[in-house]
């Protein structure tokens, strides 16, 4: 496929799992507006021709040369941050941003610099996020799959592989939200939505979803919202309608929009003195965040989180250990399944904002 071109589906060539690689049959997988991102052509770092795809969950077939940990039969989750447990990132508890094969990864290719993929023509097709789920079968490094319990259903846990993961991973590992918090989510998107349980989880006491479409309302009251604000519907000022709300600012706030003006709302709606706000939402390429330096200087923080602070072969496995124990819901938020020839459908329903999650199944 190209760029702003809608996906094709096609056969192709795809070599088995070279040394450290695995090959994993792709049983289901969330469409994310990271894809939408890319194949709109806005990603200035999207490469084509490509297979995307980056929330899944499949078997092992096959093993290269070294795999250890994983064996055909087990099933997995893809890992765009992937975890080495050796790298200089992966040995400071600071960060999840593990950078043993990210210049490779960015480039489309595996750890030795070649893809796996190709047309029927020899041509490469390059893979996506190290992932590349929009495939029956793909090969991904070792490092890049978490190996999780064999009783838990396709069709739900591949949004663990992205947005349940980064929602819930924003509250628990980035903010680490104290119990009797009050938390503002900006967005109540397929992120937002998880932010909310996540602090629903975590204890937070007053949660508040902000969000200029009212149809979110009832999702985001059924994951554990508290109060609803549609800014569109606020007369005055939105930040000092928000700390009015919140007594004073929350201790949390949390962008899920990708908005930077939005942004700078939820920054300067956190507590003075200590509050956080935290950068889930990826902005158009060259977009800029700004506000009053005094904003800081008064003791509120700004921060970003990527895949939800996870270190993905540790955490994703309970995470899905959360859901088949019912201490987290994904069912409610799956709103469409889809056959992988109406992939493009799943694109649509996102653009006309009546999906949370569509998700192919093959
Ligand atoms: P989404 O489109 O499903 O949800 C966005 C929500 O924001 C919608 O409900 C929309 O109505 C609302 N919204 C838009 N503009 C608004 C505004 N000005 N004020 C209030 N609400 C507004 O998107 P999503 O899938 O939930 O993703 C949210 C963001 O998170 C995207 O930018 C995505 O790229 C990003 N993301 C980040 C990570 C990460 O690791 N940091 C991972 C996945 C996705
Ligand atoms: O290590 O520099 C790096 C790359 C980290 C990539 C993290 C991506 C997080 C946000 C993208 C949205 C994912 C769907
Ligand atoms: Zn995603
Ligand atoms: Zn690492």
């Amino acid at each position: 496929m190209a760029a702003g071109q809608p996906l094709q589906v096609m056969e192709v060539n795809l070599d088995g799992p070279r040394a450290g690689e695995v090959l994993v049959e792709i049983k289901a997988t969330g469409i994310c507006h990271t894809d939408e991102f890319t194949r709109s052509g806005a990603d200035p770092e999207g490469l084509f021709p490509a297979i995307l795809g980056h929330e899944g969950a499949g078997v092992v077939i096959e093993v290269g040369e070294g795999v250890t940990s994983l064996q055909p039969g087990d099933h997995v989750i893809p890992l765009y941050t992937p975890e080495c447990r050796e790298c200089e990132y992966c040995l400071n508890p600071k960060t999840n941003l593990c950078q043993k094969i990210r210049s490779t990864q960015g480039a489309g290719v595996m750890p030795d610099g070649t893809s796996r993929f190709s047309m029927l023509d020899g041509t490469p097709i390059l893979h996506y996020m190290g992932c590349s789920t929009f495939a029956n079968h793909t090969v991904l490094p070792e490092i890049a799959l978490a190996k999780v319990r064999k009783d838990a259903p396709f069709d739900k846990i591949c949004y663990i592989g992205c947005g349940v993961t980064t929602g819930i991973g924003a509250v628990i590992n980035t903010a680490k939200v104290e119990i009797g918090s009050r938390a503002i989510v900006f967005g109540l998107g397929g992120i937002g939505l998880n932010v909310i349980q996540g602090l629903r989880l975590a204890g937070a006491d007053q949660i508040v979803g902000v969000d200029l479409n009212d149809s979110k309302f009832d999702m985001a009251t059924r994951f554990g919202m508290t109060d609803f604000v549609n800014p569109s519907k606020v007369s005055g000022d939105l930040v000092a309608h928000l700390v009015a709300l919140t007594k004073g600012g929350a201790d949390y706030t949390f962008d899920a929009t990708g908005n930077v003006g939005v942004m700078r709302t939820a920054l300067e709606s956190a507590h003075k003195g200590w509050g956080e706000s935290i950068i889930i939402g990826v902005a158009p390429s060259g977009a800029e965040i700004s506000t009053r330096p005094f904003q800081l200087v008064t003791g509120r923080s700004w921060r970003g989180t990527a895949f939800g602070g996870a270190r993905g072969r540790t955490d994703v496995p309970k995470i899905v250990d959360w859901y088949m124990q019912g201490k987290i819901e994904i069912d409610p938020m799956i709103t469409h399944k889809l056959k992988l020839e109406d992939i493009n459908k799943g694109f649509d329903l996102m653009h006309e904002g009546k999906s949370i999650r569509a998700v192919v199944e093959f």
